[in-house]
């Protein structure tokens, strides 16, 4: 049963279906399936199928829209499923998160966020396209343990080094942890730039959040 919904979960993206996408959704989380099973074994090889599409040119800019507007439909129903399964009770730190400058990938980071606060941390989503200024702004004002920089794109991922040259620059280097992800960032980008922590997925991110507060 699992697997036969996970394969529907992936087509319904894959054909560019949202209406399908949330309704297979609905279904999974009705019939018990875990949520993050339903993100990892269905949505997420659903989203990958259509982003080697796209690079290969078989698929265009708007079949990326679709799938994205399938998986938004259903991380609205996977969200308070989420927060509703994790929540904790002690705060387990501030985190002031985003989407770097020139990147509009929304998705990735969002489920980030929701992990993050499902764990206990106090989460400032500033959303995406965020200029370097306004995260640092942020992390000034509201004292941020972590700051949380997602890049989804090979040209974007130079901005989380700009963002910590800034911190730098601003003299809070010391003052926060910066951990960064997204899918062409690796742990030796990670390190090359100087952030404190990476994490590959949602979870390594809580994982890695964590281990940044000294909690694990
Ligand atoms: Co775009 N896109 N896209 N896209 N898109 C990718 C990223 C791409 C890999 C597709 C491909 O060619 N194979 C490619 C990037 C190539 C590269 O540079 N390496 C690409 C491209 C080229 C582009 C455009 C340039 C296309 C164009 O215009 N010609 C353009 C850029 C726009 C811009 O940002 N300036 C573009 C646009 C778009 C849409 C707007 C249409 C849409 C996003 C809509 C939205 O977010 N609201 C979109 C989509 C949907 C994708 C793919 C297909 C799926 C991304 C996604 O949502 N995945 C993507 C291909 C792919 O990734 N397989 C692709 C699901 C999500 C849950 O996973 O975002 O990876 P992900 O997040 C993961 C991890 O990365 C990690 O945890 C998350 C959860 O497990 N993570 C973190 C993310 N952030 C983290 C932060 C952390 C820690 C972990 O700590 C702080």
């Amino acid at each position: 049963m699992s697997n036969e919904i996970f394969n529907q979960l992936a087509t319904s993206l894959i054909e560019g279906d949202p209406d399908a996408t949330f309704d297979l959704t609905k279904k999974a989380i009705e019939s018990g399936l875990e949520p993050m099973s339903i993100i990892r074994e269905g949505l997420m090889p659903g989203m990958n199928i259509v982003g080697e599409k796209f690079a290969s040119g078989e698929y265009f800019l708007p079949d990326l829209i679709i799938a994205a507007d399938g998986m938004q439909k259903a991380m609205e129903l996977l969200e308070p499923e989420l927060m509703a399964r994790n929540q904790a009770i002690e705060s387990a730190g501030t985190v002031v998160l985003g989407t770097v400058k020139g990147d509009i990938h929304e998705i990735g980071k969002s489920l980030v966020g929701t992990m993050l606060s499902a764990n206990g941390f106090k989460v400032h989503d500033l959303g995406v396209d965020v200029p370097t200024d306004t995260f640092i702004g942020k992390v000034q004002e509201i004292k941020a343990d972590i700051l949380g920089l997602s890049a989804l794109l090979t040209t974007t991922m130079t901005v989380q080094r700009e963002i910590i040259q800034a911190l730098l620059e601003a003299g809070i280097r010391n003052q926060v942890k910066v951990l960064v992800g997204g899918a062409p960032v690796t742990r030796s980008w990670a390190d090359e730039i100087g952030a404190d922590g990476y994490a590959e997925d949602a979870m390594g991110a809580v994982q890695a959040a964590r281990h940044l507060m000294g909690k694990a």
